[in-house]
């Protein structure tokens, strides 16, 4: 379920305009989808098939970080402030990009499209602990993701009015990220890198309506559209 949010309009609408203008180039550096297991596929010009897009990688970290509070509940958020890039030369597949300022109000904006049930901007105790995560933003229906995080970490994440504004939301994210990368460097690149490509492809699959393994131009319109859509209604817009 989507909701609109009043308190972050604003910054949502910013999104929403990005997202339609952005993904393109990306999405052409992205991938060659058959290319999947070679590192060299990066920044090859991929024929006509239809990326990865900043809400899947968004969503992807997301799931990530809410698999990783099943075994860290509580988890220490010193390094609140070290992980902010701002737009580069590095690959939208790069660990980094996911500490990109779009990417970050990316995720935000879906945990409180999902989380913020009074829509008063903040995400109270319950609210939080209530929290799930929508697979719908990866392109794929399921299940929603709950998370493990116990309840000191939200105060130490929310401070002292135990509410969890947008900007603690970013800062809570940017804190775990140090913690997730070393959990994410166990896994080698190429097999992280796989995965998330297999993931789109899934999505991709959905598209393809007459099954011949390719997406035609139509077929790739469509999942355009409802991706364009999708972000549109997580963003309230
Ligand atoms: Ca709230
Ligand atoms: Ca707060």
């Amino acid at each position: 379920m989507f909701h609109r949010n009043r308190h972050i309009g604003s910054f949502v609408l910013g999104l929403a305009i990005t997202a339609c203008q952005a993904p393109q180039k990306q999405q052409d550096e992205a991938i060659g989808a058959q290319d999947a297991a070679s590192e060299s596929a990066q920044g090859d010009a991929s024929e006509g098939v239809v990326g990865p897009d900043e809400a899947f990688f968004a969503a992807r970290y997301l799931q990530h970080v809410f698999a990783y509070s099943r075994t860290q509940a509580s988890p220490s958020l010193d390094s609140a402030s070290g992980l902010v890039v701002g737009p580069g030369s590095f690959s939208a597949f790069d660990y980094q990009a996911n500490f990109t300022e779009f990417r970050l109000r990316l995720m935000t904006a879906s945990l409180f499209a999902e989380g913020d049930l009074d829509q008063d901007g903040s995400l109270s105790p319950p609210e939080f602990q209530t929290l799930k995560m929508d697979p719908a933003i990866l392109g794929a229906p399921g299940e929603k993701l709950s998370h493990a995080f116990d309840r000191s970490f939200f105060e130490r994440a929310a401070g002292a009015d135990e509410l969890l504004q947008i900007d603690e939301c970013v800062s809570m994210l940017q804190g775990l990220g140090p913690l997730m990368k070393t959990e994410l460097d166990r896994i080698p690149l190429q097999d992280q890198r796989r995965q998330l490509i297999q993931a789109w492809e899934k999505v991709l699959g959905r598209y393809d309506t007459d099954q011949n393994g390719s997406l035609s131009l139509y077929e790739q319109r469509d999942l355009r559209k409802d991706r364009a859509l999708l972000i549109s209604r997580l963003t309230g817009e």
